[in-house]
């Protein structure tokens, strides 16, 4: 497969909406192989680790394919470095109202501070997703804001998970200090401002650190939901957050 560069309206869209969708990214046949992998028994944590495209080969395929780091070169400008990898799967509600919980929206900058803030996602669909199954769902023109917007604990518990950690923290020259962070929710955020993305299998979402995003529960009665981001940021950036201070080259 020849490496996909964006052309300059793809370029324009994500500038102007702050988030670009991609299709074809990563093939059926790997998409499958991945999903297999991940069913496999794992090590306590695997699921709560943040780094495994740092030890893992087949995580690091996914963070480190040519496709995807092309592109957020092109969108961020910089040699991408790898700080985080999160795989999220939702099973379906089946006879119930609903089923796995999604993430409250939020902008990514809130939970991965950074200096300059130009932190970038690529969220990749490991199935069909779309509204009923808890696909993403973004606010276009929210990345447009020179301050991060204020928040709340996220209170659709039904539709979002509910979480609490307090993280080590440390600056360049070295100083620490603890900061907690919640399931955050934006203030005043308006329903109708939230699209609901289609994304097929292997098909991808470009976005921005300050554009707001999550997902709902998956209310299908029998998709899966399964999806992998990997948040980058250009080389020569302070990541805060102690557990993902040591950021990982792409290329
Ligand atoms: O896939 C989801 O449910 C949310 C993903 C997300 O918040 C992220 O990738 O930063």
């Amino acid at each position: 497969m020849d490496t996909l560069t964006l052309s300059q309206s793809d370029v324009q869209s994500y500038n102007e909406n702050g988030y670009l969708v991609v299709e074809g990214l990563l093939d059926a046949e790997f998409v499958d192989r991945f999903v297999e992998y991940e069913a496999q028994p794992k090590p306590d944590g695997w699921r709560q680790n943040l780094r495994n495209h740092a030890s893992d080969d087949m995580w690091r395929q996914v963070s480190n394919n040519p496709q995807v780091t092309a592109i957020v070169e092109q969108l961020s400008g910089g040699r991408p470095h790898i700080v985080q990898t999160m795989y999220m799967e939702k099973p379906p509600a089946g006879n119930s109202n609903v089923g796995g919980a999604g993430v409250a929206l939020h902008q990514d900058l809130h939970y991965l501070p950074c200096d300059p803030p130009n932190l970038i996602a690529c969220w990749i669909a490991l199935t069909d997703t779309d509204a009923e199954n808890g696909g993403l769902c973004v606010v276009p023109g929210s990345h447009d804001v020179d301050k991060l917007h204020t928040t709340h604990r996220n209170r659709n518990t039904a539709d979002h998970d509910s979480w609490e950690i307090e993280y080590l923290m440390r600056d360049r020259d070295g100083k620490e200090w603890t900061e907690k962070m919640y399931s955050f929710e934006i203030d005043g955020l308006r329903k109708e401002d939230v699209v609901r993305l289609t994304v097929p299998k292997g098909g991808g979402v470009f976005f921005g650190g300050k554009t707001i995003h999550g997902s709902f529960a998956n209310r299908s009665i029998d998709r899966y939901r399964r999806a992998i981001a990997t948040h980058y940021v250009p080389e020569g950036t302070w990541v805060f957050r102690d557990d993902v201070q040591k950021t990982v080259p792409a290329f």
